[in-house]
């Protein structure tokens, strides 16, 4: 660390030295952001952000100081900068970076303009979310290297002009599966930020399944004792306690990320059924499963005691997680029947709604009489359950298998993955539209997009990464740029020149054939 002041101290002399350089033009319309902003305006110049840039925001403004911060934080190690985060009553009025709320109701929640030139940056929102979206291009249009966790060589110019930009999609997500192998929180966190990196606004997590109870519920602790001691493949499994699951939300909410828990039930219990007697119908306790099989296992849905299990666990649940949504899975309860699967969604629907939550289920759920504020997650290949969604007035979360599924295999040689819905390459990924992917699920049925990460295949943060990346930046367009723009031989090439981005965040991408993949121009970097 005190290397790297020194060093950091050094180069803010030199750039002191010459800090009455004139700016170096630049294009605003050649810069590569992912996601594609709405409007953009270039005006040929740039503003360099200096060790004596300051970030100003408006006094009493806690909530854009710690947009300020974040962003300090994050180019400090590559730029040396400390970076002054200062509360003033007219932000844009001073010479550096602004980021002022200005309470304009056009910009929705997540909004932003973005106003670039050579003495100012600009950054206006209706909410502080928008302020936290602006911020994430504005790292965009810095130096790839910006993202490096050792001291680079400047200059850390933007390009001048103007961005106004808000999604498409209210709802712009991805999924990990915590359950087939348990990922720690660390993991968590990683993929948070790089979620964060595009501007994706929710990330649900699937925390119970037949091979593991990954959520510690106070009230039935042997959920997680028992229920969360093993894996896929029978390794040791893990579980997060309330704490630790509190700490995930809170780094989530500082990036803007919403976390939507999943207790997938009636199926999928097997975990819980091997750690209760009680919640099977023949009261014995079966034994822990370490396989990949699917659709065996059912709670007992004429026990009282069943849905006293589900509201507390639902109870716990709502009481440390403070976005709207707890999902209650409902997917492949092929053991199930029919009647007694409908008879338990229409309860636990209740349950949800009295403990002030809203319900989302995989749209298996709509078999069952869905209330209005309910959503249906689409997910199988064919769309007869979404459909049912759409005739009650549900609203549809997009994750088509074929299109969205993180975890289907690139080709037949990808070394991770699955491939029950098909190969899964970039083009597959990205070169799709949303509302009009099924007929008679069109816009207004639809609050957005999730890209699920399935994990019976993956171990590591690295195999995380390599099914995730290149396709998340894709999904991540498709929820915020509007559909009209979309063109995948120019997206392609955005893509690829993300590539030197990915490798100083230790990305570890499939390097996709598909992609012409292109580095930034190369800088020698200052020992
Ligand atoms: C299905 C199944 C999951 C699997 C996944 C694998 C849904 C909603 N239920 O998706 O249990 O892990 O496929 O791709």
């Amino acid at each position: 660390m005190n290397k790297l002041l020194s060093l950091g101290q050094a180069l803010m002399v030199m750039l002191l030295l010459f800090s009455c350089k004139t700016p170096t033009p630049k294009d605003l319309g050649k810069e590569i952001l992912i996601p594609q902003p709405t409007k953009l305006i270039a005006t040929g110049s740039s503003f360099d952000w200096t060790a004596k840039t300051k970030i100003y925001v408006e006094e009493g403004r806690e909530d854009s100081k710690g947009v300020a911060n974040y962003i300090a934080d994050l180019i400090a190690p590559s730029t040396g900068y400390i970076t002054e985060v200062e509360s003033t009553t007219n932000p844009a009025s001073k010479k550096g970076i602004a980021l002022v709320i200005s309470e304009n109701e056009s910009f929705g929640n997540e909004g932003y303009k973005l106003t670039i030139d050579e003495k100012r940056v600009v950054v206006e929102a209706n909410k502080t979310a928008g302020l936290f979206r602006a911020v994430q291009t504005i790292r965009q249009l810095l130096p790839a290297k910006i993202e490096s966790d050792t001291l680079q060589a400047g200059p850390w110019e933007l390009a001048s002009g103007t961005i106004e930009d808000q999604p498409n999609y209210e709802f712009r997500g991805a999924m990990l599966d915590v359950v087939r192998h348990f990922f720690d929180v660390k993991d968590v966190k990683r993929f948070i930020d790089l979620m964060a990196s595009y501007k994706m606004n929710v990330l649900h997590l699937h925390l119970t399944d037949d091979q593991g109870w990954r959520i510690e519920i106070k009230s039935w602790p042997n959920l997680t004792k028992h229920g969360g001691s093993t894996q896929v493949g029978g390794g040791k499994g893990g579980f997060y306690t309330q704490e630790q699951y509190a700490e995930i939300v809170k780094y989530a909410q500082d990036r803007y990320i919403t976390i939507i828990p999943e207790i997938d039930m009636p199926g999928h219990t097997n975990a819980a059924l091997a750690s209760y007697a009680e919640l099977n119908a023949n009261n014995k306790v079966t034994e822990l499963y370490t396989g990949t099989h699917v659709g065996f296992s059912t709670l007992a849905t004429d026990k009282e005691i069943t849905y006293q299990f589900v509201d507390d666990v639902i109870r716990e649940l709502a009481a440390i997680t403070p976005g709207d949504y707890i999902h209650i899975g409902g997917d492949e309860s092929h053991v199930t029947k029919k009647k007694d699967y409908i008879y338990f969604v229409n309860r636990v629907q209740k349950i949800v709604t009295k403990h002030k939550k809203k319900m989302i289920g995989w749209a298996d759920v709509a078999a069952a009489e869905l209330e209005e504020n309910t959503l249906a997650q689409f997910w199988q290949t064919k769309p007869k359950n979404a459909l049912l969604a759409v005739k009650q007035n549900v609203k549809i979360i997009m994750s088509p298998a074929n299109r969205t599924y993180l975890d289907m295999q690139y080709d037949s040689i990808c070394p991770l993955g699955l491939h029950w819905a098909g190969y899964v390459d970039v083009d597959q990924a990205y070169d799709w539209t949303i509302e009009s992917f099924v007929e008679g699920i069109s816009k207004e049925n639809i609050v957005g997009i999730e890209a699920p990460l399935w994990a019976e295949t993956i171990k590591t943060i690295d195999d995380i990464e390599y099914l995730v990346f290149p396709r998340l930046p894709g999904y991540a367009e498709l929820g915020w740029s509007k559909s009209e723009n979309k063109n995948w031989d120019e997206y392609k090439i955005r893509l690829g020149k993300q590539k030197e981005r990915f490798q100083q965040l230790k990305i570890n991408y499939y390097q996709s054939p598909l992609i012409p993949w292109a580095n930034e121009e190369i800088v020698p970097v200052v020992e």
